[in-house]
Order: C-alpha cells, then sequence, then structure tokens
C-alpha cells in the first residue's frame, strides 16, 4: 500500500512554509508544478519549478480565475494507476501523474471577517483550488493531498520514513482533512451569502466554522470535543484574549458564554454590574457603586454556588475586584478588560484564567442560534428581546414604586438568561434568589425562595433575602399558586410576561396579597 511521490503539484495562498517543503521535496527528487505566486515564491528562492501553464498548454487567464481547471491537471491527480484504461488515456494524451498536491484555498473566511464588501468576498471564493482538492482526496488510493500547513512537517516525515513513499494510512487520514476543509469552506461561503442577502435567515442557515481549538474533552471525560469559531467579530468569548490560565475546557466556554452574553445586558454607561454563573445559569448578578461591590453583592446571592463559578464583568476589571475575587476558587473572569493591577493580582493564581474582549456585546443583535437534535439541528433567530418600562403593562391595583419598577426591569433581564423554569428574586440591584431549570414554576419560586433563606441564615441575618424583594418570571404562572409563593417569600412586585387563560385568577390573587404586578407580553424561554 505504499506509494510514491515522483511528481507534485503545490498551489498556495498562504506561502508560509513552502520555501522549505518546496526545497525538501525537490531534495528528494520530487518534480515542482506550480501556479503563478507559489511558482513566483519558489523559483526566487533558486527552486527549479515547472508552471502549470506549461503543462495545460493555457495561460492562467481571467484574473487567474481559470488556471488549474484542465484534464492535464485533473487527469493527473484521478487517474487509477492500476487500471490499464486509464493509463492508456494518460499515455494517449501525454497527462502526467501528480501523486502530491498541495493547496491552501483562498482566504475566504479571512475576507469576510474583514468585513469586505460583497464583490471582493465573491472574488475569494476559490474553485480551482477545492476542485483540485476533492479530486486528489478522491484518489486518496494514490495520491496524497495537503492542505494545512500545519501538515508539510508530517509529510516530509513520512516520506523519510518510507523512502520516498506513503502509507494508505497516511493518505486515507491527509484525505479525511482535505473533505473536512472543502465542506467546511462551501459552509462558509453559504452562511456568508445567506447573511448577505437576509439578515435572519433561519431557514438558509448553514453551519460553518474553522477548527479553533481541539479541547481536552467534552462536557464529560469520555467525549472528545473541539471549539469551531464562525468568523464573527461580537464581542464573547470566541473572540477574547486570554491572559493567564490553563486552557478553556469545553464547560469554561459555554458557561463563559453565558456569563459574558448576560453582563452585556448591563451597558457600563449604567454602572458597574457582575454575573456569576454556574452550569450555565446565574447564581448571583448584581450592580454596584464599584466593580467590587457589584462582585460582592453578587456574591452574596449564592456563595455556596459561586465556589468554581465563572465571573463576567461589564466594566474593565480593577485591583480591588481582581483582589476581591481571588478570596475564593474561580475558573474564569471574563472582562472587556483589566488593568495592570489586576493582571498582577492574578498572576498569583496559575489556575485562574483572564479573559479580556472588545468592549461588551450587544444583547439587541439579531443571530442565528443552532441546536443539535437526534438526526438534525433546530435553527432560531437568537433571543434578542429587550424591554424598557414604557413596554409594560400594569395590572394590579397597586402601582409598582420606582424602586420596585427598576428591581423587576433588572430581574427580567438576569430571567433571560436562566434556563426555564426561571424565577429571579431581586432587590436593590442585586440578585437575592435565582430558581432555575425546573419542570415545574412552583418548583422554581420555592427552591429560589430557599436559597435566599439559606444564604440569609449564612450571612446572620434574621429575615430571608426576599423579603421586599420584586420577582420575574420568564413565562407566565399558569396558577396562583407560583405568585402566591413568591409573596409569602416576600416579594411586593411581580413581572412575568401574562397570557395565561387564568390571567385573571392570578391578578386577583396579586391584588389579594397586596402585589404589584405587570406583564411583558414577552416569553423568555430557555433551555
Ligand atoms: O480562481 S481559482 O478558483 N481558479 C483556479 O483554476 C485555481 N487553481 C488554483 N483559483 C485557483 N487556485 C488557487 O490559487 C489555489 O487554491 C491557491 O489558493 C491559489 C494559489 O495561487 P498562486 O500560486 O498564484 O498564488
Amino acid at each position: 500500500n505504499l506509494a510514491p511521490v515522483r511528481r507534485a503539484l503545490l498551489s498556495v495562498s498562504d506561502k508560509t512554509g513552502l520555501i522549505d517543503l518546496g526545497r525538501a521535496l525537490s531534495d528528494m527528487g520530487v518534480e515542482l508544478l506550480s501556479t503563478g505566486g507559489s511558482a513566483k515564491t519558489l523559483r526566487e528562492a533558486g527552486l527549479d519549478v515547472r508552471d502549470v501553464a506549461d503543462v495545460t498548454g493555457f495561460p492562467e487567464m481571467m484574473d487567474g480565475r481559470v488556471k488549474t481547471l484542465h484534464p492535464m491537471v485533473h487527469g493527473g491527480l484521478l487517474a487509477l494507476r492500476d487500471n490499464d484504461d486509464h493509463l492508456a488515456a494518460m499515455d494517449t494524451h501525454g497527462i502526467g501523474a501528480i501523486d502530491l498536491l498541495v493547496v491552501n484555498l483562498y482566504p475566504f473566511e479571512e475576507t469576510v471577517a474583514k468585513g469586505a464588501d460583497y464583490d471582493t468576498c465573491i472574488e475569494n471564493i476559490d474553485i480551482g483550488g477545492p476542485a483540485m482538492i476533492r479530486a486528489a482526496a478522491k484518489n486518496h488510493s494514490f495520491v496524497n493531498v495537503v492542505v494545512d500547513v500545519e501538515d508539510y512537517a508530517p509529510l516530509l516525515e513520512e516520506l523519510k520514513a518510507n523512502d520516498g513513499q506513503t502509507t494508505y494510512a497516511f493518505r486515507q487520514r491527509l484525505a479525511l482533512n482535505a473533505y473536512s476543509r472543502t465542506g467546511a469552506y462551501d459552509a462558509a461561503v453559504s452562511a456568508w451569502m445567506a447573511k448577505a442577502l437576509d439578515e435572519q435567515a433561519p431557514r438558509r442557515c448553514a453551519v460553518a466554522g474553522t477548527l479553533a481549538q481541539t479541547l481536552r474533552y467534552g462536557e464529560n471525560p469520555h467525549q472528545q470535543a473541539a471549539f469551531y469559531k464562525d468568523g464573527s467579530t461580537r464581542a464573547g468569548v470566541a473572540t477574547a484574549a486570554q491572559h493567564q490560565g490553563k486552557e478553556l475546557s469545553y464547560n469554561n466556554i459555554n458557561d463563559t458564554d453565558a456569563a459574558f452574553e448576560l453582563v452585556s445586558e448591563f451597558a457600563p454607561e449604567n454602572g458597574p454590574a457582575c454575573a456569576i454563573i454556574k452550569h450555565a445559569n446565574p447564581c448571583g448578578v448584581a450592580r454596584g457603586a464599584s466593580l467590587q461591590e457589584a462582585y460582592s453583592r453578587a456574591f452574596d446571592c449564592d456563595r455556596t454556588s459561586a465556589f468554581g463559578g465563572i465571573i463576567a464583568l461589564n466594566q474593565p476589571l480593577d485591583g480591588a475586584t481582581a483582589q476581591e475575587i481571588t478570596q475564593i476558587f474561580t475558573e474564569v473572569v471574563i472582562a472587556p478588560g483589566a488593568d495592570d493591577e489586576a493582571k498582577a493580582i492574578f498572576a498569583a493564581k496559575k489556575n485562574l484564567r483572564l479573559l479580556t474582549t472588545d468592549g461588551l456585546a450587544d444583547p439587541a443583535e439579531a443571530a442565528l442560534m443552532i441546536k443539535q437534535v437526534s438526526g438534525g439541528y433546530l435553527v432560531q433567530d437568537k433571543d434578542s428581546g429587550v424591554l424598557t418600562a414604557d413596554d409594560l403593562k400594569v395590572v394590579t391595583k397597586r402601582t409598582p414604586t420606582e424602586q420596585e419598577m427598576a428591581d423587576m426591569l433588572f430581574a427580567w433581564k438576569v430571567a433571560k438568561h436562566v434556563k426555564s423554569n426561571a424565577i429571579v428574586y431581586v432587590k436593590d440591584g442585586a440578585t437575592v434568589g435565582v430558581g432555575a431549570g425546573q419542570m415545574s414554576r412552583v418548583d422554581s419560586c420555592r427552591i429560589a425562595a430557599r436559597k435566599s433563606e439559606d444564604m440569609a441564615a449564612e450571612l446572620g441575618l434574621s429575615t430571608p433575602l426576599t423579603q421586599g424583594s420584586v420577582v420575574a418570571s420568564d413565562a407566565f404562572f399558569p396558577f396562583a399558586d407560583g405568585l402566591l409563593t413568591a409573596a409569602e417569600a416576600g416579594a411586593t412586585a411581580v413581572i412575568h410576561p401574562g397570557g395565561s387563560m387564568r390571567d385573571e385568577d392570578v391578578i386577583a390573587a396579586a391584588d389579594e396579597a397586596g402585589l404589584a404586578m405587570v406583564l411583558t407580553g414577552m416569553r423568555h424561554f430557555l433551555h
């Protein structure tokens, strides 16, 4: 199953490592063919190269759109070396075998990421490259195809180890990489076009991305995993800079995303805010007069759960906040910047990862969300719903106070980021109880209130933290029971979408309990 490499075609956009590769191949006696720019680079380095134009008998034409699309190239890549008909065709037409193809494609993804205009993106769709890659990969019984600079060294090692030949297993692996690359490339083109034609196109979505990181494992150690980036420039975990600490894990990336998306709901000009996340749910979110205070108040919602959590801040990390954070074990801190003092304090904590972003994400920005199900995937618009006080409808006899209104809007923003059924108690701009992921809403109300009682005990307070709080529910209360649980816990005002068949009963129960209640008309399910 060993196949010799006698003739190679090199056609690369990214010329990194090209000269060294060309020289090594040449030293092994491999004949080099190459296209315009690649041939020029090799020739300038003193290597003997034959132009593809010389092989095809056609010049590169139409601004390079047609350079390798020719039977002299594709015949050389596709011919089966053990098939008499194929060999006869090669002989008749003077087609020489190409045993090694080295191609990296026009930088389409990078061109899109740079914000290039439509025509520039179109011009950067490589046609000849993918055609050759797919041809060579199909014929991996005989042909080697390299699509990544990272594979140059392994290729040379393979050739050295096998006296100028490669094994079938090696060529198979190269072919797999090749098809992964062309698949991702076309998906990137399709995703870009869907976006260019219609910003919100869940029905025409294609999953595209480039491998950013092979992860140590997935959600659990027996699951393999990887992180793909889609070229988005949105501030967040995919575009953040990591300053210290171990590589992020699968769960870290997921939780850091949840933390950053949540804290981005709080515009920095309205004051410091902090969110602490565990298992993709917030266990504390708060505003504060300072960033340090915002963190402390978020921490005081549920100190037990905050241990080993992920912290997101809406303003650059400062020394005082960094100092406070290092008092307990934290996995990741993400913020739109960090000052030198904060970095110096974190430097002593080797395992703590610090990520900084370029500003916050825009919570109202349109995007697509993809979720895999067995046998397919679901695509929907991201939940970019954002409300102001003007969108709320007061339905109770009592109108909420200004403080209650501010806290309800705060609680509503947090509830959007809590797995359903979501119940969020808030007091004075800080969560004091979060109920997440329960199958019944009334359980979420009870759990959040009970956790708040535990926390009050830990802080040595005689009344639960929910006393005098407001409560948000991500979907309507189907019965009055959840609402009454919240009232018993001391909540004085309630925000929820409304729209239940029993809205009248729920409103009557709220009036009876002296609660103020507002309806949003918008739901924030999150699963
Ligand atoms: O415009 S193309 O789609 N038409 C072609 O026939 C073709 N053949 C190779 N682009 C084509 N290529 C691409 O040119 C390769 O995939 C590679 O990215 C690039 C290398 O060009 P040069 O050697 O001139 O720098």
